[in-house]
């Protein structure tokens, strides 16, 4: 690569976040503040990797924030899979004292670890029982983090999510309608394996802003595809399809995605806003 090509190179903000050791609302910050120059494609923020750097060299006491969120989230893991519910939530309420918001533990401390033990577990160190303990405990923490995502007031409008007929993962989903929950959203949380015609059912009832088809493993395509279809035949909901196994917005705009986010549950919410926006206007 050239030296010119170098300089031109950009990353997102959980990229910034996680090279620079923060968490990402600090980087979120650094841009809303000026600190940290950063352009907005419409749909998310761009950073040069050059101009990390100049928040780098100013940041003296951030320093020891990355690695101690890197400690809590191997330690958060090991009480996961020792099915530590206790032990677990001693570590969330310590990030919480620390000033972490809600939404930081759920995708700088609980998605991580979860993504650890996929990885841990496709490598065989943990089993799959490991694998079920550690989702068990994590829903039970989500469930305790549940209230803090509540807002008061009017609702800035209707959310449908759920995991296609068939994916049974479950926590992604709860993960997205928490921080949609935070965001002011009325969400219909309707979890893993909804049937199409459920998902047509809550839509019909509840005349949402959007509906969110989770997808985290492949093989649900058709499915997808299928539910996708009858939301737009049936209701004018706008569809969103997304997850881990939505690779790119190709992939998402082929199962029947009027939009793409890429897989930050920010940046989908940051669209929902939107779209709530320009329903409004
Ligand atoms: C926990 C877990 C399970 C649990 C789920 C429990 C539950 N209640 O959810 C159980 C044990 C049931 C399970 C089963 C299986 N699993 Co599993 N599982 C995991 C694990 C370890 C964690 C999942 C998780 O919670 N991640 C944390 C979430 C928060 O991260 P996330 O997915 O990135 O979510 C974000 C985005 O995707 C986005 N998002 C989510 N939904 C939506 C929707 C929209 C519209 C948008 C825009 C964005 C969006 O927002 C989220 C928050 O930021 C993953 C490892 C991993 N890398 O994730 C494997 C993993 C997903 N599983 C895997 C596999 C293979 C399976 C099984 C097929 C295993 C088997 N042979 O039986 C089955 C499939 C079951 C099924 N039919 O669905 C593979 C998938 C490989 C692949 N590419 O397809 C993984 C990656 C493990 C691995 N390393 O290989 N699993």
């Amino acid at each position: 690569m050239t030296g010119a090509a170098r300089v031109e190179e950009t990353v997102g903000l959980q990229e910034a976040a996680d090279i620079l050791g923060v968490h990402y609302m600090t980087v979120y910050r650094y841009v809303r503040t000026g600190r940290l120059a950063a352009t907005h494609d419409g749909h998310t923020w761009r950073v040069r990797t050059a101009d990390l750097d100049t928040v780098r060299v100013g940041r003296g006491t951030d320093q020891p924030r990355g690695s101690a969120r890197t400690a809590s989230v191997a330690h958060l893991l090991d009480r996961l899979v020792a099915g530590d519910e206790a032990g677990a939530w001693r570590l969330v309420e310590s990030a919480l004292a620390s000033g972490a918001e809600p939404a930081e533990v759920h995708l700088s401390l609980l998605a991580p670890a979860m993504r650890e033990v996929g990885r841990r577990w496709r490598s065989g160190e943990l089993d799959v029982a490991d694998e079920h303990l550690a989702s068990a405990t994590t829903r039970r923490l989500i469930a305790r983090l549940g209230p803090r995502f509540a807002r008061p007031g009017r609702k800035r409008g209707t959310v449908i999510v759920g995991a296609v007929a068939g994916e049974r993962h479950e926590i992604p989903v709860a993960i997205v309608a928490d921080q949609l929950r935070g965001a002011g959203f009325h969400v219909i949380e309707l979890g893993g394996d909804t049937p199409a015609d459920s998902f047509v059912d809550a839509a019909q009832r509840e005349h949402p802003l959007c509906v969110l088809i989770s997808v985290t493993t492949g093989g649900h395509e058709d499915a997808v595809a299928d539910t996708a279809a009858r939301l737009r035949e049936r209701t004018d909901a706008v569809v969103l399809v997304g997850g881990a196994a939505v690779k790119d917005e190709r992939a998402a705009r082929a199962l029947g995605s009027d939009h793409w986010t890429g897989h930050d549950a920010r940046e989908v919410v940051a669209l929902v806003a939107r779209l709530r926006d320009e329903r409004r206007s």
